[in-house]
């Protein structure tokens, strides 16, 4: 099986391993290292990669680093580079490896003709992709070794690399853990996003306030995203449509005039545990066409033609920024668009390539939906099957609903998609026109029960009727697939109850609960090695990839030596966020003080509010009480706010004032310390989590969809402070009440309370003495002396507004529960066995279990059993041959 000669050029170029120099320096030319003066330089690697078996991996790797160096960079000295200028080269060399897997991975799926999912979304977070590679390739170490040798700190060149934060949030973060489950499962899963050229703003903090700075995310180079111009799609807008005859007299309906956009994809590999699997996600860049307005440039108008063509490529310029209010703006249905039509249009492609008629489709492709933004999926769908492959409605209609699965995340109001019917018409005419014709259908086929429920069709219509007619998108997405499901068990039943309860009564067989996960490799084993070394020396390594033998731990709970070194690890982790809080902040915090982490986006139903308002009580009761703090705390903060929700940025300005009273007041000797850490992200993440003692999340009853922090925390060995709410339920159920801090009112309760009116916030302050002092405290300028009235808004919107979060009907439970806290984290032996346990109970919320249950009941590929995956051994990834077909397939990765 072996490759010819040639094949092999890529891999070894021989350097001395003693000196850090080349060889060939001492050599002789570089052309000239090899035996034979007429071969060239390649040959010469080639005959020496017959060495391969007998050369250290590390040497191996040295040398693919120094050849991109050299290559790829153009630089002659290694040891003269910085950890910026070695992050290319350094992440060449591991991405040669990936790329030979990745083509063999897609060989392996296009022999078996395996059925293949693609995930479509707006957002993935993919974080640092460096570190993430070689930890799944398990050649950290090794890396680690290398660079030592020519004087450079692995950990240097990681922290070079800017994070891909093309996400707001959980919804993003989820589906970068979904790919590398998907990988690690060695299932064929795929996602398609857009190549954003700016992600989620960088955060920077000033006087308090919140400033958004682009983020240029490219700047040092994106090495991982591999570009595949010859891919590149046309995809059309605007336009209107004709109807006409073809030839056999039927009625078609053309779309035409329409202006057309590149869309050019770039593939980000994913690597799965053990290197077996390397699937990817495709991201898609918008460029001018030359013909995108032919008319303009037709008319001799070169500058305003290239204008045009400079707004065309805005449509990949920038990710958008909030996860809470849907905007309507134009600009966001043409990106919803874009990516839709480029998937549709690549892995249709990639089907045609193997198969003959669309029969099949359904069961050599699933669609998963991230959400409604990529809804016109639907649409786009059945566009293709009509417009362009020729098929019958009835066949493309029934081919889309069983390709075609929904995912919601999110019950907010004020989240959920409507576009305008008159948008869309200018838009996307010929998409327009299909929605109709599905809702028509759709109406049609309920229209029996309408005798019963005259006002069923009304509810449920995709358009709705108003002054400006809406699009309703989750009814697109719901009516167009086979499988709709929310992402925790609370969520999924009120999706059902409250969101759509039409839907489900229609077609509960449709409905299904898949709580989220978060995946174990990036978030336990990678960010956290102290703790995974000791689970492994504990029970093992094969929890890596079945995290329900964490289970394993229990009885390890109970033994005090554990606990021991369980404690040691979180206090190594701990000195390592207080220098980084020290760096960002300038705060200093003790290392033995409790970590109390709350860190996601800044949002009123998140209620960081709450989180301050707890804080405030703690300080006014020291201050003005003299009541003593029994357990110092460090609250760690981080988040953005959407930069159009005044509120939440409001909300971040409050906690770095209530910092700096409470830091510095000399009264509460440091016993409570507050940092900010600006510009939340990923590899910040990645820090705090491993360090937390306390995990918050207590988000209004019923209205954290899920939530995925409070899974890696409490993997982390963090106890949660939680309401009833999300995933926290199952969290819960999982870990036992005794390990939980469970507080505030349930759903049901909030529900009544909504409904018959019963919430009065004023009542809770006359009634509270501490809730009273705490809203006069942010009614006066005790946390803004030098500006007055910073934060009344705060009073009138709890007192006079409605406050629709429930703050001051949660705050003395919440204050209550946390007097728990600090008595159990007095008697550490109690804590540790506590967090422990978290830790030993939290195997369910691993994506791989999550990305199970979709493939058994949604997407119907295999394997349905979690595969046990060995850890990787560096010589197998350094050493590998090339794949022998390699030159002869055309197409190897589609
Ligand atoms: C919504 C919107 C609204 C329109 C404008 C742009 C935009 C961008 C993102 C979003 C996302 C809102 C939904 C969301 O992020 N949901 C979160 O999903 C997580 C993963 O399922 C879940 O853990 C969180 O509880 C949920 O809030």
């Amino acid at each position: 099986m072996n490759a010819p000669l040639g094949v092999k050029v890529a891999y070894l170029y021989r350097w001395s391993n003693e000196t850090g120099e080349p060889r060939a320096k001492r050599e002789g030319p570089l052309r000239r290292t090899s035996q034979s003066s007429a071969v060239t330089g390649l040959e010469s690697m080639a005959s020496s990669s017959n060495l391969l078996p007998n050369v250290r991996p590390a040497e191996l790797l040295r040398e693919a680093i120094y050849r991109h160096i050299r290559y790829t960079l153009v630089l002659r000295n290694p040891r003269l580079l910085g950890p910026v200028e070695l992050l290319t080269p350094v992440s060449l060399a591991v991405r040669d490896r990936i790329v030979d897997r990745m083509i063999e991975t897609e060989e392996r799926v296009r022999s078996k003709d395996s059925k293949r999912l693609y995930y479509l979304s707006m957002e993935f977070l993919m974080g640092r992709s460096l570190n993430d590679n070689l930890h799944n390739l398990g050649i950290t170490e090794l890396m680690r070794e290398v660079l030592a040798s020519i004087g450079m700190s692995l950990d240097d060149v990681l922290a070079c690399e800017l994070d891909a934060g093309l996400g707001n949030g959980g919804l993003g973060r989820l589906a970068a853990c979904f790919l590398e489950s998907l990988a690690t499962l060695g299932m064929p899963g795929y996602g398609y996003g857009i190549d954003y050229e700016y992600g989620l703003f960088r955060q920077e903090i000033n006087g308090g306030f919140q400033r958004e700075k682009p983020d240029r995310w490219k700047a040092n180079g994106t090495p991982f995203e591999i570009g595949r111009p010859d891919r590149a799609l046309s995809i059309p807008l605007y336009g209107r449509v004709e109807t006409s005859r073809d030839n056999h007299g039927n009625l078609r309906q053309i779309w035409t005039s329409q202006k057309f956009v590149l869309g050019i994809p770039s593939d980000m590999p994913v690597v799965g545990w053990g290197g077996e699997t390397v699937n990817f996600l495709r991201l898609f860049a918008a460029r001018a066409s030359e013909d995108f307005d032919i008319e303009i440039f037709n008319r001799g108008d070169y500058i305003r033609a290239v204008e045009q063509k400079i707004g065309n490529e805005n449509i990949s310029r920038v990710l958008y920024p909030s996860d809470s209010v849907m905007s309507g703006k134009e600009l966001r249905l043409v990106q919803e668009y874009f990516l839709v039509a480029c998937a549709i249009g690549d892995l249709v492609r990639r089907y045609d390539l193997d198969h003959k008629g669309y029969e099949q489709f359904p069961s050599k492709v699933a669609i998963q939906m991230n959400d409604t933004h990529p809804s016109l999926a639907v649409a786009e769908l059945m566009r293709v099957f009509i417009d362009e492959k020729g098929l019958e409605w009835e066949q493309a209609w029934e081919l889309t609903q069983a390709t075609c699965a929904y995912t919601n995340h999110t019950l907010l109001p004020e989240a959920l998609e409507r576009w305008s019917v008159s948008l869309m018409e200018r838009v996307l005419p010929r998409h327009m026109q299909l929605i109709y014709g599905i809702n028509h259908q759709f109406l049609r086929s309920i229209s029996e029960y309408s005798f019963t429920d005259p006002d069923l069709m009304r509810r449920t219509s995709i358009i709705e009727e108003a002054a400006d007619k809406q699009v309703r998108m989750a009814h697109l997405a719901i009516i167009g697939s086979h499988a709709v499901n929310g992402v925790a068990a609370l969520h999924s039943e009120l999706v059902k109850s409250t969101l759509v309860p039409d839907f489900a009564k229609l077609w509960p067989e449709r409905f299904s609960n898949k709580t989220n996960g978060v995946a174990p490799r990036p978030w336990l084993h990678k960010s956290n090695p102290g703790l995974a070394a000791l689970l492994t020396e504990t029970i093992g390594e094969r929890w890596v990839t079945d995290l329900s033998l964490l289970r394993g731990l229990q009885k390890f709970a109970d033994d005090a030596a554990f606990r021991a070194k369980f404690r040691e690890v979180k206090q190594h982790n701990k000195n390592r966020l207080a220098k980084v809080i020290f760096d960002q902040t300038g705060v200093q915090v003790y290392t033995s003080s409790l970590f109390d982490v709350q860190i996601k986006r800044i949002h009123e139903y998140k209620r960081q509010l709450l989180n301050v308002m707890r804080i405030i009580d703690q300080y006014l009761q020291c201050v003005d009480h003299g009541v003593e703090i029994k357990v110092p705390r460090t609250f760690v903060f981080a988040g953005k706010a959407a930069p159009g929700y005044w509120a939440a940025k409001q909300i971040i300005k409050l906690i770095h004032n209530v910092a700096s009273v409470v830091n510095s007041d000399p009264r509460m000797k440091d016993r409570i310390k507050v940092a900010f850490l600006p510009d939340y992200r990923v590899s910040l993440a990645e820090i705090i989590i491993p360090a937390a003692d306390v995990s918050e999340q207590i988000s209004t009853a019923g209205m954290e969809a899920s939530g995925t922090g409070n899974m890696k925390l409490s993997m982390n060995g963090a106890l949660t402070v939680g309401t009833y709410d999300g995933a926290n339920i199952e969290i819960l159920e999982e870990v036992g009440e005794e390990n939980f801090y469970l507080f505030g009112l349930r759903v049901e309760q909030i529900e009544e309370m909504k409904r018959k009116g019963l919430y009065n916030a004023q009542e809770y302050y006359a009634k509270n003495e501490r809730t009273k002092a705490v809203m006069d405290s942010l009614g006066s300028d005790r946390f803004s002396p030098q500006e007055p009235g910073l934060f009344r808004w705060i009073v009138d919107e709890i007192l006079y507004r409605g406050d629709r979060y429930f703050h001051l009907a949660d705050l003395p439970s919440y204050v209550e529960i946390n007097e728990s806290v600090d008595e159990d984290y007095l008697d550490q032996e109690l804590w540790s066995r506590k967090a422990a346990i978290n830790v030993a109970r939290i195997g369910k919320f691993s994506s791989d279990r999550t990305i199970l249950e979709y493939a058994r009941d949604i997407w119907h590929i295999g394997p349905f059993e979690q595969p046990w995956v060995p850890k990787p051994k560096p010589e197998a990834i350094l050493t590998a041959a090339p794949p022998a077909s390699a030159s002869e397939s055309s197409s190897v990765v589609g």
